[in-house]
């Protein structure tokens, strides 16, 4: 039985990728909620002892009474981790079609999944936080291509699921990043990986990501000129 009368409050930050799944899976799921930015420079005092004790975003208080987000009930149920979440969301809202009926394709959506924490985000980190080579970004690339179907317009197939919005976030962040040579790679190494990947071996997977970035859900939570000043800041070339 779905439990989603209760009240919900999403804890985040538009810069997170992780946080940025649970939006997704939200506005896929058209839920109301309430959202509360956490900035991360300067973390509320009661955010870690109140919701979550790892002090990072995403992280829900769920049920309980209605309450203000800075002011959490220790009556509702505080939950953190984005893959935790997304799959949280896709249970509460089963119509939404997050996660498939199907075993089978339950079990390829989290197969998904692995392989982005495994590969592809692992090389966004390293490529625009570290400066490693953009080598790793295009193995992490050809590894979610393999994945996608022969047909299908998402990761499993037709319908948008927890696979997608798991990846999402961190291949729009890869793109701006890119796009304007933020991280700590070498300038111009953004324009070369954007080259690299305009190849017609990924043609595929550009597809694929195309329609990501159309998708209603995405636009609607993905805010680029937020994300474009604090890559700016945080990644000055001086
Ligand atoms: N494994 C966590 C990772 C969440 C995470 O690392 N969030 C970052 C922001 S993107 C955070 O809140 N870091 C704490 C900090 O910056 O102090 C998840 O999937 O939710």
């Amino acid at each position: 039985m779905a439990h989603n009368t209760e009240q919900l409050t999403l804890y985040t930050a538009k810069i997170c990728p992780y946080a940025h799944r649970v939006e997704i899976a939200l506005a896929e799921a058209k839920a109301s909620f309430k959202s509360y930015q956490i900035d991360l420079q300067n973390k509320p005092e009661w955010y870690a002892p109140q919701v979550n004790p790892a002090s990072k975003v995403p992280a829900v208080a769920y049920g309980g009474p209605d309450v203000p987000p800075e002011t959490p009930s220790p009556k509702s149920t505080k939950i953190a981790e984005s893959l935790v979440l997304v799959e949280f969301v896709a249970d509460l809202y089963p119509e939404s079609g997050l996660l498939p009926k199907d075993p089978v394709l339950r079990a390829k959506a989290r197969f998904f999944i692995e392989v982005v924490s495994s590969k592809f985000s692992p090389s966004y980190v390293g490529f625009v936080l570290r400066g490693e080579s953009y080598d790793n970004v295009l193995k992490g690339v050809e590894a979610i291509q393999e994945l996608l179907p022969e047909s299908g317009k998402y990761a499993i197939g037709d319908e948008f699921t927890i696979a997608d919005a798991a990846f999402t976030p961190f291949f729009a962040r890869l793109k701006i990043a890119a796009e304007n040579e933020f991280g700590k790679y070498e300038l111009g190494s953004g324009r070369k990986l954007l080259d690299a990947l305009e190849s017609p071996k990924y043609a595929k997977f550009n597809a694929y990501a195309g329609r990501l970035l159309e998708r209603p859900s995405v636009k609607a939570t993905l805010d680029e000129d937020s994300i474009r000043s604090t890559y700016g800041v945080r990644f000055a070339r001086t």
